[in-house]
């Protein structure tokens, strides 16, 4: 059953058309109890007497209160923080032959989607700029049904088998006796699980990389982690790796920066999310896909069953079939975003699984954890999770029923029904999993072929520029720093070591440790008497020495560009008016925004005597919250220069590797808060225009902001 994209049918706004039911708008309607009676007064409660005891009859109290004391739900167990937009996803480049997923079919097809970003470790209410995998889970409201990608920004995982999954995250979260920290791995528990559980090093390198701090939602790479399958009309199957590539890149802050943020503005990612889409900077990424046919299986030297491992994209290109355009905000955070269940079991005809053993122990997990949260087996009738194709089936009742049945008939096979619901045939469209053969004996182990921990590992180390290499080594510095115990740090100074031992030697030098000469047998730690020893962890060196794809800044495929970034613009009475109009226009046309900071909001009289808005003063805003900055001419120095505000706004800047451009007088400011020998040296990231020609300042103001960080101005370890 393919599905219906006859013009007159705008497939992409069929979710919102079918959320429509559910809107409530109280506009110019009176304000009512939940039964619907009128309230007169919504002030006072009823009593005996104006000082007297309240009155238990009073029935609009005890249904306001009641209402409100049972106003949470159990947060997500994990994925607690995040946020989501609705868009839709379009079809590029078909690919029949591989899938028959109807949302997949014809080029143009539009299918609505709601996305959810989130960080892993943190309750709901933690920063956004926690060192953290980011989730990135996408809901698809296809004609054949709810599709669910339930991926994260990393493309591999911390363990291999679901079985590990409470205790990874009982080691990230909150250390049990104190609740201590929130939203952060830096504590003993987290690095003395990892350094006992050697399949955790690859996930351990992407995680203390820079891919755990984006910039910005809209600038990170989504994946799919395990392998999956696609089959086709034919009932042939071929192995499918899913990626998601932003539109704007994939960027990333610096870490002294993300804290500095978590403090200023804990909401950075969930607000720029949300502005963007306001703006109508519509986020957007493209969907790509690596393909392996059935018989390729076993042609790599790593097993396509195993999250830890990527397949480099030298190996099997990515193949760009759609994309996927966030434009429209939730009307309602909790009825959309929080109420949101996704399932990596939630696919269509055309998707199937592997046996990936993580995946595998995942399929349970997802709908048993919205029992819990949600509350009953109805959270599919929740208006965000109802699928916009019709469901029929024999399911009844349970908590919070929204369907009313009718017929006397929920049984299956029945006559009294005719039948119905009727069983699809495939060829109806019905979902029949793919008959793989499967032959073995029942075990509790794991395949040798998952044994090698360390090789891809150090492929990704490989492939990281200096700058990322250094982040990497501070990273861990941080993290292991934060450890108190010293046993775990050395331990993880071992496995370190297999991985790189100039990477061993720098986390070494931090934290003034050795190196132990023979690493410990992490994996005997607390395995029974009879378990089998023999897979020891072991390093298979990867046919690819280096990927330009698993590095952000030699990613051949980031063009440079300053789309949607913001620059603060420093003013004060008597600045150059028409040199910040200028700059502000420029950068609109290329998408980005300026924004004015003063000593005080309101207004700046400008040199010509008009008058500039002031968007944030010092106190609001932080030089963290923006992209760069520029300091134009005419500024009351005075009132500037003995600002320590001011002087933090451009140290940090400059610290977080951001461009600081200046014009006439703001040189001098500039000058006189440290920055003269700067710019004697010609800092590439300092851009000063002398002449008065705006157009030529902004022109290699842009250009310079649109490589992202100024990496040349880190030490090299
Ligand atoms: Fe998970 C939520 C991604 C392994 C059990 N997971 C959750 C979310 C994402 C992921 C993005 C948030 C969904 C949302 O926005 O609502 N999880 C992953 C990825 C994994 C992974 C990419 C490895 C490849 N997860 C994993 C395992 C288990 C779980 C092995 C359990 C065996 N995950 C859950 C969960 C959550 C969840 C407890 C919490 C809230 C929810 O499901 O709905 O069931």
């Amino acid at each position: 059953m393919k599905q219906d994209s006859t013009p007159d049918f705008n497939h992409q706004d069929a979710k919102q058309k079918d959320l429509l039911i559910n809107k409530s708008d109280a506009t110019n309607k009176f304000l009512t109890t939940n039964q619907g009676i009128k309230i007169n007064d919504d002030n006072n409660s009823l009593k005996a007497g104006e000082r007297g005891p309240s009155l238990l009859e009073d029935f609009i109290l005890r249904e306001k209160i009641t209402h409100f004391d049972h106003e949470r739900i159990p947060e997500r167990i994990v994925h607690a923080r995040g946020s989501g937009a609705h868009g839709y996803f379009e079809v590029t480049n078909p690919i029949p032959q591989f899938t028959k997923a109807g949302f997949l079919q014809e080029a143009g097809l539009r299918t609505p989607v709601f996305t959810r970003f989130s960080t892993v470790a943190g309750s709901r209410g933690s920063t956004d700029l926690a060192r953290d995998v980011r989730g990135f889970s996408v809901k698809f409201y296809t004609q054949e049904g709810i599709y669910d990608f339930v991926g994260n920004n990393i493309p591999v995982f911390f363990i291999q088998d679901a079985t590990k999954f409470p205790d990874l995250v009982h080691a990230v979260k909150p250390e049990p006796h104190n609740e201590i920290p929130q939203a952060a791995s830096a504590h003993d528990t987290f690095w003395d699980f990892i350094s006992l559980m050697p399949e955790s090093t690859h996930m351990i390198m992407w995680l203390m990389s820079d891919r755990s701090l984006p910039r910005s939602y809209r600038m990170m790479e989504g994946f799919g982690v395990h392998t999956f399958r696609f089959i086709n009309e034919q009932n042939e199957s071929h192995f499918v790796k899913i990626h998601w590539k932003p539109k704007l890149g994939t960027h990333a802050v610096v870490w002294d920066e993300a804290q500095k943020i978590s403090g200023k503005d804990p909401d950075f990612h969930r607000r720029d999310l949300w502005e963007a889409i306001e703006m109508g900077n519509f986020p957007e990424w493209e969907l790509g896909v690596q393909i392996i046919p059935e018989a390729d299986e076993h042609k790599f030297e790593f097993d396509l069953l195993d999250p830890t491992k990527i397949i480099p994209e030298e190996l099997v290109p990515v193949t760009i079939i759609g994309k996927m355009v966030l434009n429209r905000n939730p009307d309602n955070f909790f009825a959309e975003t929080e109420q949101i269940a996704f399932h990596p079991g939630h696919v269509v005809p055309g998707i199937d699984f592997t046996n990936d053993p993580l995946l595998q122990g995942r399929l349970f997990s997802y709908t048993d954890t919205q029992l819990s949260r949600l509350g009953s087996p109805n959270f599919h009738e929740i208006p965000i999770n109802r699928s916009i194709s019709p469901t029929h089936n024999n399911q009844r009742d349970g908590h919070m029923r929204q369907e009313i049945n009718v017929g006397r008939v929920s049984y299956s096979p029945n006559s009294l029904g005719g039948g119905c619901p009727y069983q699809a045939k495939i060829a109806e469209g019905g979902f029949a999993s793919f008959n793989e053969r499967v032959e073995a004996h029942k075990v509790r182990g794991r395949s040798e072929s998952f044994s090698d921990h360390f090789g891809q590992a150090k492929l990704f180390y490989n492939s990281q520029s200096q700058t990322e290499k250094d982040h990497i080594v501070r990273a861990l510095r941080f993290e292991l720093g934060k450890v108190d115990t010293t046993a775990i740090r050395v331990r993880m100074l071992g496995i370190l070591s297999q991985v790189d031992t100039d990477l061993a030697a720098k986390v070494a030098k931090g934290l003034r440790l050795t190196i132990p000469a023979t690493p410990e047998q992490p994996m005997n730690h607390g395995v029974s008497p009879d378990a089998d020893l023999s897979q020891e962890p072991k390093s298979v060196p990867s046919s690819v020495e280096s990927s330009q794809a698993l590095s952000m800044i030699n990613n051949p495929t980031v063009q440079p560009s300053i789309e949607s970034r913001k620059v603060a613009i420093i003013c004060a009475d008597g600045v150059d008016e028409q040199a910040v109009l200028d700059i502000k226009e420029a950068l609109l046309k290329q998408s980005a925004k300026g924004c004015v900071i003063a000593p005080y909001l309101g207004v700046v009289k400008g040199d010509q005597g008009g008058e500039l808005a002031v968007d944030f003063s010092f106190l609001t805003s932080s030089s963290v919250l923006f992209d760069a900055v520029y300091i134009p001419g005419g500024l009351d120095l005075n009132e500037l220069s003995e600002d320590g505000d001011v002087t933090d706004f451009l140290n940090d800047a400059y610290k977080h590797c951001k461009v600081i451009g200046a014009q006439a007088g703001g040189i001098e400011l500039l000058s006189g808060t440290g920055f003269a020998s700067k710019i004697d040296n010609e800092d590439e990231g300092i851009i000063v225009g002398r002449d008065g020609d705006n157009s030529t300042f902004a022109a290699n103001f842009i250009t310079a902001m649109a490589n992202h960080r100024i990496w040349s101005r880190e030490k090299t370890l």
